[in-house]
């Protein structure tokens, strides 16, 4: 196989009889797919593709599904795709990811060209997931001393790391320049560096590492690099993690949670003033993506946390749902059973979560599950 190659899937519907919803599997029973981050855009406006990763190519490849079809194109080919950091512009033109920790590239969606937007420097690693700007001219990255770099491939390797202070550095890129500016340098493992959608001087980032060991999770920076602020000041036993803007740009969203209970708020700040508010208490989801204007969010029931020191304190029940949590009307209810293992993969600690978020049309979620065996890619409607 190579680029431009299509492949024809056979979509599998079922319903959900608990709940009705129809939910749709994508990717076949026998591969290794995985949809991107869920606050990275993966629907065309039009909500008619999506991007996925597969390994329908002997590698772990970016394809472009198309929903109506039921047949996905090859974007990218060959070892060392970052398949969780990549992201469709917001012209619906490219993909646009992260290879080999070293290369961003730029996949043209007609005939996937591709073209090297910037070139990490000798004596770095690009690290994590790189998130564009609203007008996609810029995006926000961090790089780590390739001394200090290792392959974070299981959960004790990602506490390791916290308590080895790597340096790093959070910088933006110019896309069409390839040029490089450093916001923020330091020896403490940054992590989710963020654009406020519609507002390039607030860049968000996070001290990253067990969940309950970081003071502060949670910080902004303007994107000269000044009035560095914590987002949200943590009580002694808080743990805080997965923040994302809301897409209109108005807050900020993130899970909060604490020992001996199985029990989350989601709460925000407002993206301008930082004003705390518990938007809801909810189950225990992992991850929260919300609609455009925040007015619906999306959770992923989880088990015990794995990135925490203290597991025990910490320790959980399972909740296999995907949850819809409507804040104009305060109500919670289950959309489906995700079911998924959240088994760290061949290294991967990423794949088997479900990471849902909505489609353009708010009328389904979408999200991750090894529940047939092998990680998939499914739709639910609500
Ligand atoms: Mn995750």
């Amino acid at each position: 196989m190579s680029l431009g190659t299509t492949t024809s899937l056979a979509f599998k519907r079922t319903t959900d009889e608990k709940t009705g919803s129809i939910v749709t599997q994508l990717t076949p029973d026998s591969s290794v797919c995985n949809r991107n981050y869920f606050y990275q855009k993966c629907f065309t406006e039009d909500g008619n593709k999506l991007l996925i990763s597969a390994n329908f190519d002997t590698e772990r490849n970016y394809h472009l599904l198309d929903l109506h079809n039921e047949t996905a194109i090859q974007l990218t080919e060959g070892k060392g795709d970052n398949v969780f950091g990549g992201f469709l512009t917001t012209q619906d033109d490219a993909l646009i990811f992260v290879k080999n920790n070293k290369q961003l590239i730029r996949v043209d969606l007609k005939n996937q060209e591709h073209s090297v937007l910037y070139e990490v420097a000798k004596g770095w690693v690009g690290y994590g997931t790189w998130v564009p700007n609203s007008a996609c001219t810029k995006v926000v990255a961090i790089e780590i001393k390739d001394t200090d770099y290792m392959e974070l491939d299981s959960w004790q390797k990602f506490a390791q790391f916290y308590h080895q202070k790597p340096r790093c550095r959070l910088i933006s890129i110019d896309l069409k320049t390839g040029q490089r500016t450093t916001i923020f340098e330091e020896n403490i493992w940054l992590g989710h560096p963020l654009y406020r959608p519609n507002d390039d001087n607030t860049i968000a980032f996070c001290h990253e590492g067990p969940h309950d060991l970081v003071e502060t999770r949670m910080w902004m920076i303007d994107e000269k690099g000044d009035n560095m602020r914590k987002v949200y000041e943590q009580s002694e036993e808080e743990s805080c993690t997965h923040e994302f803007f809301v897409p209109d740009g108005s807050k900020m969203m993130f899970v909060s949670y604490r020992p001996n209970t199985n029990k989350r708020q989601l709460c925000s700040v407002d993206a301008q003033t930082l004003a705390f508010k518990v938007e809801a208490e909810m189950p225990a989801c992992s991850h929260l993506m919300s609609n455009y204007d925040g007015s619906l969010v999306v959770g992923d029931g989880s088990g015990t946390p794995v990135d925490v020191a203290d597991n025990t304190g910490h320790g959980i029940e399972n909740d296999p749902n995907l949850y819809l949590i409507n804040l104009s009307d305060a109500s919670i209810r289950p959309i489906t059973e995700h079911n998924t293992s959240w088994k760290v993969l061949n290294g991967d600690r990423q794949i088997n979560h479900p990471h849902p978020s909505f489609t353009p049309d708010d009328k389904s979620v979408l999200y991750s599950s090894d529940v047939n065996g092998t990680p998939a890619i499914y739709l639910a409607t609500l």
